[in-house]
């Protein structure tokens, strides 16, 4: 082993490894055949960095880590500095690009991105490849390890340690997380090199936090794309949305989104809009902004090939779309029936593609939703384009599609992202995607695609969404009601309660299906949603301020019960309750006809948010939970803001009167940040910033506040103290 630049080499038997370091706590470790450093993906923003690390007999010591390697088989072994193993492999092939490792401590395997499955992976193996599930199976099932979205990085966890890997591959990755051997991690690429990221903890938070800086932060949001958005696969006329705003409105449903699905288009033209069914597309558009609502358009990558259409002719003549493996332009096939797919690949193709964006944000479209960019393509057994397709990148090199798939999707993003910060620049831009890989928070918020109106998927949505906040994917959600089948009454109300609690909180159905908007079923369903979406409002100040601290440090705004409770096992499985930000715990019914449910409640005091009654925690429960009622507990110590919220306008109204609830019986703090909630200002220094803390006392704690920073008029605040009378 020998100092190389800012790393160290080491040459094996069968080739080299270079070890980077990105951070005290990231280790890089990229083997080659050659003595050449492999490039890294588009996925990671980090640099490396000098770190103090010097060779001690052979063995590389870091500040934090001993980082031993063998000579001959280039296996690694990474301990702490007090000698606990934290990782050592087994195997390296650099012909099978495949890593064995030692199950060693690990007591959960968590991350993955978006998974059909439960939260921890243990004993179960997966498989990345970009897929629209939909287009081979009829509905999503966990015998389907490839979904929408890649991300080859998981989390090792038990009581006091954790790490994270990250492999920084494109290609199809498998992953075994001791299932074929209960001794043994495994994973590796059909392609591509064996260069993988090694990220310490010992906590879950600063796994995730490296993670964050390896590979990028989500931007703030708009504050407004966190309240409700309603969506149906089709709205399908100008008149036709334009009733479902006033639906909205007139039934007191808080709501800020409303989104034109395939059918706004003309002929599945992208940048089109069909001039019939959306004639006066912006005076529509200024009628719903006037309303207070920002409507969202679907965005497809697939060019429909047709002579005068201005996209495609265009791209024809520059060369812009992929080609097949002789050179031609490949055709393949998705809702304008034969259709082309832009080379994402090259910055030239993203600035022409961002381009097209000008019109509609013109004409008043505030965000845009990019779907079936895995790509879909219909013609294919596999659903996508052929393996050898070519992609070009910067360089002119050719690409092979097997290599760009897993990030088709995130390169889009990218070219959405030109646009929006160019045409719409005094707004924070939004991006919803289906297909994504690590370092797509960067670009987009996420929801998980096709899933069904069935209880099973409203149950496996948790760990899904949970699993991708454990990945570095913060702006989450799944379609509340379920995409694909009718969604009964009971099952609307469960997942909207459910979705309330969720970052990306929108409802939508497939074409054909029974209507899903909250009106369309009883009074009570109505009045029930309704009383979850205002919640929603209550708590957005709540969760604008969880989304900064993803963009400020990589915390998912939704966590599991462990990312707090590192030390208690009977966390590790839990699937089916979760905490939003540190001291909410969501316990949602997940099951038709039930009215109570058991839940565990960590180490502590608990409120019931309801009753307010208080619990002690390191126990399970069985509490009540009518149709009218979502268990949620606050942990002791919580300052939680309330924003008061009337009637039925959306996001608007939030930020201006605040109540915060102080839950007695712990010590607690609360930092507040407040901005205007859309522009840039906030970059530079146009936010206000007002710290919180409470005293132990149970019964009558002192609150104190503290102005750190008054930029942007702060809201009224008033202070609530929920006292902790034991029970
Ligand atoms: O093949 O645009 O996941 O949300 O409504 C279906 C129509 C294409 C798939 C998306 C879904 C959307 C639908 N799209």
């Amino acid at each position: 082993m020998w100092k190389n630049g800012k790393g160290y080499t080491v040459k094996g038997l069968n080739g080299y490894l270079q070890i980077l370091f990105y951070s005290e706590q990231t280790i890089r470790f990229a083997y080659s055949e050659d003595q050449e450093l492999c490039p890294s993906t588009v996925a990671v923003v980090g640099e490396p960095q000098d770190i103090k690390a010097h060779l001690e007999n052979m063995i590389l010591v870091t500040p934090q880590l001993k980082i031993e390697v063998d000579s001959k088989t280039l296996n690694v072994k990474i301990s702490s500095r007090e000698g606990l193993v934290l990782s050592e492999d087994t195997e390296v092939d650099l012909k099978e690009l495949r890593i064995k490792k030692k199950k060693l401590w690990e007591k959960g395997f968590y991350g993955n991105g978006e998974k059909y499955g439960w939260i921890n992976q243990i004993g179960t193996a997966t498989a990345n490849y970009n897929n629209d599930v939909l287009f081979h199976h009829i509905i999503h099932n966990p015998l389907v390890p490839e979904m929408h979205t890649s991300i080859p990085f998981y989390i090792g966890a038990a009581p006091g340690r954790a790490y994270g890997i990250y492999f920084d591959n494109t290609h199809r990755t498998d992953f075994d997380f001791s299932k074929t051997d209960p001794g043994t991690v495994s994973f590796r690429a059909r392609g591509g090199n064996l260069d993988y990221y090694f990220l310490y903890g010992p906590s879950v938070s600063k796994v995730l936090s490296a993670y964050g800086n390896l590979t990028g932060r989500p931007y703030l949001p708009r504050k407004n794309f966190l309240g409700y958005h309603q969506s149906r696969y089709s709205y399908e006329t100008g008149p036709e949305l334009l009733a479902i705003a006033e639906n909205l409105r007139r039934h007191d449903l808080p709501c800020d989104v409303l989104y034109l699905d395939i059918a706004y288009m003309d002929a599945y033209k992208v940048f089109t809009v069909h001039g019939e069914r959306f004639r006066d597309f912006k005076e529509i558009l200024k009628q719903l902004r006037e309303m207070g609502f920002a409507v969202v358009v679907i965005i497809n990558p697939g060019v429909k090939v047709e002579e005068g259409y201005r996209v495609y002719e265009e791209g024809r003549d520059k060369g812009y779309f992929v080609k097949t493996a002789q050179g031609e332009e490949y055709q393949g096939e998705v809702w304008p029936k034969p259709a082309v797919y832009p080379d994402f690949m090259r910055s030239e193709v993203r600035q022409w593609w961002a381009g097209f964006h000008r019109e509609l944000l013109d004409c008043g479209v505030e965000g845009i939703w990019n779907d079936m960019n895995e790509p879909t393509d219909f013609t294919q057994s596999a659903g996508t384009l052929p393996d050898d397709t070519v992609h070009y990148d910067d360089a002119g090199r050719q690409r092979p599609h097997r290599e760009v798939h897993n990030i088709y999707g995130l390169l889009q993003n990218r070219a959405t992202l030109k646009a929006l910060e160019k045409y719409q620049p005094e707004k924070r831009p939004f991006i919803l995607t289906r297909a994504a890989f690590a370092g797509s928070q960067r670009y987009s918020a996420l929801w998980t695609g096709d899933n069904a109106s069935t209880w099973e998927h409203l149950e496996v949505s948790i760990p899904m969404i949970l699993n991708l906040g454990l990945s570095g994917y913060s702006f989450t959600g799944a379609d509340v009601g379920g995409y694909r089948g009718d969604c009964s009454g009971e099952l609307l109300v469960r997942w909207t309660q459910l979705g309330a609690f969720l970052p990306y909180f929108r409802n939508h159905s497939e074409i054909g299906t029974a209507r899903q908007e909250p009106w369309a079923y009883s009074a009570e369903v109505l009045a029930i949603t309704r009383s979850y979406i205002r919640l929603r409002y209550r708590l957005l100040t709540y969760y604008y301020n969880l989304m900064k601290e993803s963009a400020l440090n990589g915390a998912p705004a939704v966590r599991p019960l462990f990312y707090h409770n590192q030390d208690d096992l009977r966390t590790y499985h839990i699937n089916d309750q979760f905490l939003l930000g540190e001291g909410l715990m969501v316990c949602p019914v997940l099951r038709p006809g039930l009215d109570r449910r058991q839940l565990y409640l960590p180490e502590g005091l608990w409120h019931d948010y309801w009753s307010g009654e208080v619990y002690r925690g390191g126990r399970y429960y069985i509490c009540q939970a009518p149709l009218d009622t979502l268990p949620l507990f606050v942990r002791a110590g919580t300052i939680l803001p309330h924003d008061s919220v009337e009637g039925a306008v959306g996001a608007a109204q939030t930020g201006k009167q605040l109540t915060m609830h102080c839950y007695a019986g712990s010590e607690g703090t609360y930092l507040l940040y407040h901005d205007d909630g859309l522009s840039f200002d906030y970059r530079q220094g146009g936010s206000s910033e007002v710290e919180f803390t409470m005293t132990a006392d149970p019964l009558e704690p002192q609150i104190d506040q503290k102005i750190i920073r008054e930029n942007y008029p702060l809201p009224e605040i008033n202070l609530k103290i929920h006292p902790a009378g034991i029970v």
